[in-house]
């Protein structure tokens, strides 16, 4: 990439924010020289990023100049699925797109769905310009749940919002609880802070089926069933009101519905609670000593527990343990789930997306999270319109929603029209009619909000885009323009957008753009006197007298006990370390550390299958069928499967990937996807003969 004279030109740092979805959304300092982004370090200055990066984002100029990245526009000359472009010209690619679009829209426009996640948490490439685009043109709307929304209903029911502790303040805790995190592979600055709090003397428990790198350096690691935390967070609630390690005043003045939900955690002394969650009672009474007599005390509560079934509810009960306990009253004390919900305040997001360009129209909105179902719909009253175009950006639903045998036959209908914004030839791109060639973080605008902690960010480009990718802002610019829609709004530049996104008044600008980040202000222990973001200012803790429950998987011995028989194994498929998602999967070295797709199994349920380490397997259910390669080790307990994820299909030992077997059943609460619910069972693959 450079040139022999580069090395001679000065090196220019430029300040940005690492896109990626996770809670950390570092400050990022990038280091120019010539043109070329030679080196990505963290910023040492901005509190949560503390100067270090992880594994992948430290070596986000080899993602960004990729040899096999995407460059140019990209139409389709094989059979859906197969991978096979040729290129074009913009000119070719946009024309073609918005006349196939106007004559969709010309019909109805909600037969038209933009897909999108998290690929970029940016405010200006995720659902900036892209939300007025689709705005504009009535398209269907999209039900972000795939990731977070069960947790988000939770933690709105309970607190009014997705709102939690500063990340930093988990240094001065005295003891820890990390309750469905592997903060070492997905949360790597929290455990910084964390261990801080090790050395000062605190206590670390972590509460998760597989014993991962983070349960390994806690003092204490609670392997419990998959599905079983809100069973789990009844049992302590119980020795809490048994021990009378209450906070009454607390309770008293800044909780409202707590009668019921002591009525409800009566009924689930210790042994009830062990026996629903496959762990020992006394483990459930230490835990709860722990927690009703250490001060202060914090959950770092994340995603994992509530890819299930009972997730909303055990969401809520979690949520209310530190209102017990009173345990927000310090500033080290409380939970900590997602922040993101005290952005919404500073951000200018009805200015961003423009809601208002619906112009009264209601258009549906479709659940991501059944993509594979839902593509396969005929037109009903119901459902509205069959899906006949698709516009993805930000997310590679083939490979990451579930069920992918039947997301993949929607993405294969003939009748289907596929554009896909991407870097990389991912799953999803090579069904696609068009291809277009996005920017990466190096080269684009944009301003972030942080679901992890409590700075708003901004990014800007460190060099030009690379070959002829645009911005997904400038693509739907562009289409925009082609459609005839000329509102002033679609000619805002990115970094107009960028520099807009959030309220001065909030963020001030002259800050933003001068270092890069700006923390909030908010009270260090926001919760200390109450002051819920809910109706009543209060945490919630029942309503209208029905506290929330345990809510058993759907899939489990106790809610499917025929299906518990044929397939006794529960599997879950937490990220591998050295991915995000789906993302990174393409990159050599990072799949090299990860080698191939791998299924941690317990030495027990191993030996019982004639199965040993290394060997391959075959996982399957009956949604479909999925090789890997066996780990026969301690990090999976007796009864659960850990199938790593989320390789891309097409490196997969058989072309499939671990969604090839999750169902697209939803939680209780916020309409999200139950990943971590779902029943397997495993078998050795003989070699081929002569292998
Ligand atoms: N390296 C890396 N970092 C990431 C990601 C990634 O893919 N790779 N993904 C990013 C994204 S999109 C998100 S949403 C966040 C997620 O952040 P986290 O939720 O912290 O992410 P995970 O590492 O998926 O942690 C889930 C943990 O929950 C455990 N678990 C599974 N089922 C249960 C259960 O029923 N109860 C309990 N208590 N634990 C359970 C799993 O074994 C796993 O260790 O991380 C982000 N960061
Ligand atoms: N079995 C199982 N499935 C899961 C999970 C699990 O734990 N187990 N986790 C779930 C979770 S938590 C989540 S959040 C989802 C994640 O699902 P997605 O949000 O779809 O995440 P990724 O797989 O990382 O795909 C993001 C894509 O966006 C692209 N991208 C990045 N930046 C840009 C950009 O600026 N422009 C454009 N056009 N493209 C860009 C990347 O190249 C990448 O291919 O997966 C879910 N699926
Ligand atoms: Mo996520």
């Amino acid at each position: 990439m450079t040139s022999p004279h580069a090395a001679q030109l000065p090196v220019k740092i430029v300040r940005g924010a690492c896109p990626h979805d996770c809670p950390d959304t570092c400050a990022l300092q990038v280091s120019v020289q010539g043109g070329v982004a030679i080196k990505v370090q963290g910023d040492p200055e901005h509190p949560p990023t503390h100067g270090a990066l992880c594994t992948k984002v430290s070596r986000y100029t080899e993602r960004s100049y990729d040899p096999t990245r995407v460059l140019t526009p990209l139409k389709r000359s094989g059979p859906k699925g197969s991978g096979q472009f040729l290129p074009c010209s913009w000119d070719e690619a946009l024309d073609a797109i918005a006349t196939r679009l106007k004559s969709i829209a010309a019909r109805d426009p909600e037969a038209i769905l933009p897909y999108s996640y998290a690929g970029t948490m940016g405010l200006v490439q995720g659902d900036g310009m892209a939300a007025r685009f689709f705005h504009r043109l009535g398209a269907s709307l999209l039900d972000r749940t795939i990731c977070a929304s069960a947790g988000g209903a939770a933690l709105t029911a309970a607190y009014g919002g997705k709102l939690g502790m500063h990340t930093e303040f988990f240094a001065e805790s005295r003891l820890i609880l990390i309750w469905g995190s592997n903060s070492i592979a997905s949360n790597l600055h929290f455990w910084t802070f964390a261990q801080q709090a090790k050395r000062a003397g605190a206590r670390l428990v972590c509460i998760d089926p597989r014993k991962t790198e983070t349960a390994e350096k806690c003092h204490h690691h609670i392997a419990l069933m998959p599905g079983t935390d809100g069973a789990l967070a009844l049992g302590l609630m119980h020795e809490l009101i048994a021990h009378d390690w209450l906070d009454h005043d607390y309770l008293t003045h800044h909780v409202e519905g707590w009668p019921s939900l002591r009525e409800r955690a009566l009924q689930w002394p210790p042994e009830r609670a062990a026996a629903v969650c496959g762990i020992g009672a006394d483990e459930v009474r230490q835990l709860a000593r722990d927690y009703g007599t250490t001060k202060p005390a914090a959950i770092r509560l994340n995603y994992g527990m509530q890819r299930v079934h009972g997730a909303g509810n055990a969401v809520r009960l979690v949520a209310m343990l530190p209102c017990l306990t009173g345990a927000w009253r310090h500033r080290a004390g409380g939970l900590l789930m997602s922040s993101s919900g005290w952005f919404p305040r500073a951000r200018n997001d009805a200015w961003l997306q423009r809601p208002d360009l619906l112009a009264g129209r209601t258009p549906r909105t479709v659940n991501m999270s059944t993509i594979g179902d839902d593509l396969n719909r005929e037109a009903s009253p119901a459902f509205g319109p069959k899906i006949e175009a698709l516009v993805v950006y930000n997310s590679n639903p083939v490979a990451v929603a579930p069920h992918s045998g039947r997301v993949v036959q929607g993405f294969r209908r003939e009748d289907l029209f596929t554009v896909v914004l991407e870097h990389f030839l991912t799953d999803t791109a090579d069904h696609a009619d068009f291809v277009l060639p996005a920017t990466t973080q190096l080269e684009h605008w944009d301003a972030h909000s942080a679901y992890g902690h409590t700075y708003a960010m901004l990014n800007e480009p460190a060099i030009a885009p690379v070959g002829q990718a645009r911005s997904n802002a400038e693509i739907f610019r562009l289409l925009a323009a082609r459609m005839g829609f000329d509102e002033a709004c679609f000619s805002d530049s990115d970094e107009t957008l960028a520099r807009g996104a959030f309220r001065p008044d909030w963020v001030d600008p002259a800050r933003l753009a001068a270092r890069g980040w700006v923390r909030l202000n908010l009270p260090d222990a926001p919760f200390a006197e109450g002051g819920f973001a809910t109706a009543s200012g209060r945490a919630v803790a029942s309503d209208d007298g029905v506290a929330p429950d345990h809510v058993p998987n759907h899939e489990c011995a106790a809610s499917a006990p025929a299906l518990a028989r044929r397939y006794p194994l529960a599997m879950i498929s937490p990220p591998a370390r050295h991915f995000l998602n789906s993302t990174f999967v393409n990159v050599p070295s990072l799949r090299a550390a990860e080698k191939e797709p791998r299924l941690e199994i317990h030495a027990l349920d191993a030996t019982a299958r004639g199965i040993a380490s290394g060997d391959k397997v075959r996982v399957f259910n009956d949604r479909g069928s999925y090789l890997c390669r066996a780990d026969v080790s301690e990090r999976a307990r007796p009864g659960v499967v850990n199938g790593l994820g989320i390789w891309w299909r097409k490196f997969g030992l058989n072309g499939t990937n671990v969604n090839e077997l999750t169902h697209q059943r939803l939680t209780d609460m916020g309409r999200a996807p139950s990943f971590y619910d779902c029943l397997v069972d495993v078998a050795p693959v003989p070699p081929e003969p002569g292998a």
